[in-house]
């Protein structure tokens, strides 16, 4: 024990360390949440080894539901390891979460020094491996029972774990007080791994076996170093950020496994809100950060969705339409798990629509498939498990899509990003989303396919072109849905400072008949698909819905940051950027309790890679990684590690500026300038163009 706790990082700040001696009432479940340790498929909460009264400890593992008798599912909230029976509750003490190894470490003391020092991690070398090692006076302990305990438990019909506790009187390290050591070890194998088609860990210790802690401690950092090393991110000037983002990468990977498949919930490993059922949150917030650094997890995040396109088919088919219909929320088979109603902060039952309107989860697991390929350059996914994710998707909207009279394309009665307002007709977003999945799907089959599949495909490009799109060509920007500008002119200032719950204050259908709006709608289009949308209209639909924009779920302040960066705005991009950041480290929304919210952890990654770097991937088949950095005067250097097309390739962002370092030859392209081969070790680049050569920092630039 000794040995292991011998290497405490310190609590000094750090951009590696996340400290937490705060012992506000009311934040201890936050804490728990952002003290997780987990290791892509079972995760911990940070709860403290004695429990207390205002905790909610647990463990969690990734895609396992328990079945309630009313019909619904949520993640199995499964009794945690870690307890130590003590005389009393402690204080909290100092907790440190060492992110460059995931182990959280907790120092308690009292007048005569040390009371309790504990360490423990989840082994990310043997997924469901935990470990806890701890050390404190004789006297907080229970009397000692047994010096060797093996417990054993199996919950719902899937997991069965084998706790080992090993006790043993120490000589005196502190002067006054014998001291007792305690190293545990806990296994969590889920009964149904091989069904889930997840490779069984390698087995770790069997229980009663003597857990050489120290050994599993230098794996653990070893295997996190290599994680880190394919993924780091920094911001040089911002300890604070670069912290942040650090913390979100940290909890993603931790979050999301990388073998078989991973359903990843909103709150990953960390929580059980929302009942760990998987949104769209999965794929387009946490994917795009996996695929960019560790390929493996973006791969595992789509598996989920491939092994459940038979049941989006029969949902899609249950509706008398065609192809693939993906479920708004979706749990371990893959049918919709969204409720039907649910009770405000104010006690109100109200209608859940979103499970039967929010349909641009189709084309949003098409766009995940595509980003995968996108970024690993190769078509292997697509043309083979990944293909009909992108097919039967397109069917589906081919299906979906009402032609007029006028041969003009509609989709009526659906909810968009923004869930404030519901059975709205040709939502802009879920349009252009359709049409882009129809286009690249089309993409896809004439690459060599039959000729019946040739005429589909025409008629899905057909299809792509006669939607409407929402452009209004008397304002240059897009309509978010038919109708939109003709609702109550409200603004947010109207309401007050965001983020605000603008459906609570001002009651749901106040909002609804009103032009404010929940999270990016419009602006989500222009996050995901920039290419698609008019040159011209980022600036002006900026302008037309920051205004009525509420931030009302803490999906919107991130793809904010990035949109603004984009455009060159970086004050307003650094005040969402901030919004982001605090979200969880600040409990912003009041939910962070309930789990970290791992949209947000994606959106802040996003906002510094693709708003402030302005990265850009293209396709499988281009091939040049694009970039256009807009760097705030206040950073001194954006510093990002990126795996692309097979190569990792480390930029470092200063002003307009990159320099880019390769083991292998990669074609970057700068803003619009002629893409440039850059050799081995790398080379900086700047832009050539006029517009970027005004100055350090880029002007406004609108794609
Ligand atoms: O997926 C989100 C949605 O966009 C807004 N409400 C919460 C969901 C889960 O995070």
């Amino acid at each position: 024990m000794a040995e292991v706790l011998s290497e405490w990082p310190g609590s000094e700040p750090s951009p590696w360390m996340l400290v937490v001696s705060d012992t506000t009432p009311g934040r201890h479940r936050v804490h728990e949440s952002l003290l997780t340790v987990a290791d892509g498929t079972t995760g911990t909460r940070g709860s403290l080894e004695e429990g207390g009264i205002d905790s909610l400890p647990g463990v969690y593992m990734a895609g396992v539901y328990e079945h309630r008798e009313d019909g619904s599912e949520a993640i199995l909230a499964i009794p945690t390891w870690i307890t130590l029976s003590l005389r009393a509750p402690l204080p909290a003490g100092t907790r440190v979460l060492d992110l460059r190894s995931g182990v959280l470490w907790r120092t308690v003391n009292a007048k005569g020094g040390p009371i309790l020092f504990s360490a423990r991690w989840a082994c990310l070398e043997h997924p469901g491996t935990m470990v806890l090692v701890a050390e404190g006076r004789s006297t907080i302990f229970e009397p000692a029972g047994p010096e060797s305990v093996t417990d054993r438990a199996t919950f719902g019909d899937h997991v069965a774990v084998v706790v080992h506790t090993r006790r043993q009187a120490q000589p005196a390290r502190a002067e006054r007080s014998r001291t007792i050591g305690i190293v545990r070890h806990a296994s969590y194998e889920r009964a149904d791994q091989e069904m889930q088609g997840t490779a069984r860990p390698d087995p770790a210790p069997g229980p009663g076996a003597v857990v050489d802690a120290r050994s599993l401690l230098a794996e653990q950092k070893s295997a996190w170093a290599s994680r880190w090393a394919e993924a780091d991110i920094e911001v040089v000037g911002d300890v604070e950020l670069t912290r942040a983002v650090r913390l979100a990468l940290f909890h993603l990977m931790a979050s999301v496994g990388d073998s078989g498949e991973a359903a990843v919930g909103p709150r990953g490993l960390t929580g059980p809100a929302y009942g760990g059922h998987v949104f769209w949150d999965s794929d387009v917030f946490v994917l795009p950060v996996m695929a960019a650094t560790h390929p493996a997890s973006a791969r595992a995040i789509l598996e989920y969705r491939v092994r459940r396109l038979s049941a989006a088919m029969d949902q899609a088919s249950s509706l008398g339409r065609s192809g693939a219909r993906f479920p708004w929320e979706s749990a371990s088979l893959g049918y919709d798990v969204t409720p039907k109603s649910g009770i405000d902060d104010r006690g109100h039952v109200s209608a859940i629509r979103t499970g039967e309107l929010e349909e641009h989860i189709t084309a949003d697991v098409a766009w995940a498939a595509w980003q995968v390929a996108a970024w690993s350059g190769r078509w292997s996914f697509l043309e083979g498990p990944g293909r009909p994710l992108m097919t039967e998707t397109a069917r589906y909207w081919a299906s979906r899509i009402r032609l007029d009279s006028d041969g003009v394309g509609h989709i009526d009665g659906v909810i968009g990003p923004d869930e404030y307002h519901e059975h709205v007709d040709d939502n802009a977003f879920t349009n252009l989303m359709a049409a882009w999945n129809l286009e690249r799907a089309a993409d896809l089959v004439e690459r060599g396919s039959s000729a019946t599949e040739l005429v589909e495909a025409q008629r899905w490009r057909s299809l792509s072109r006669a939607i409407v799109d929402g452009f209004d060509a008397a304002t240059g920007r897009y309509v978010q849905f038919a109708g939109f500008d003709d609702l109550e002119p409200l603004l947010v200032d109207d309401i007050g400072p965001i983020p605000v719950l603008a459906d609570l204050v001002l009651g749901h259908d106040r909002v609804a008949g009103s032009q404010i709006i929940k999270q990016a709608d419009v602006l989500m289009a222009h996050h995901m698909i920039p290419g698609a949308l008019r040159r011209g209209t980022l600036r002006r639909d900026l302008d037309h819905y920051l205004p009525r924009t509420a931030h009302g779920s803490s999906l919107s302040p991130g793809v904010h940051a990035a949109v603004l960066a984009r455009a060159g705005r970086l004050k307003e991009a650094l005040g969402f950027l901030q919004l982001a950041q605090d979200i969880d480290l600040d409990d912003v929304t009041g939910s962070t309790a309930g789990g970290l919210h791992l949209a947000s952890l994606g959106g802040l990654w996003q906002a510094l890679v693709f708003g402030f770097a302005g990265v850009r991937v293209t396709g499988p088949d281009d091939g040049a990684l694009v970039l256009d950095p807009h760097i705030p005067s206040g950073w001194d250097e954006l510093r990002i590690t990126l795996h692309w097309h097979g190569r990792r390739v480390r930029l470092r962002c200063q002003g307009n500026a990159v320099h880019v370092a390769c083991a292998s030859s990669v074609r970057v392209q700068l803003g619009e300038d002629a893409p440039v081969l850059i050799t081995p070790p790398g080379a900086w680049i700047e832009p050539k163009t006029k517009r970027a050569r005004r100055g350090r920092l880029a002007p406004e630039v609108d794609h």
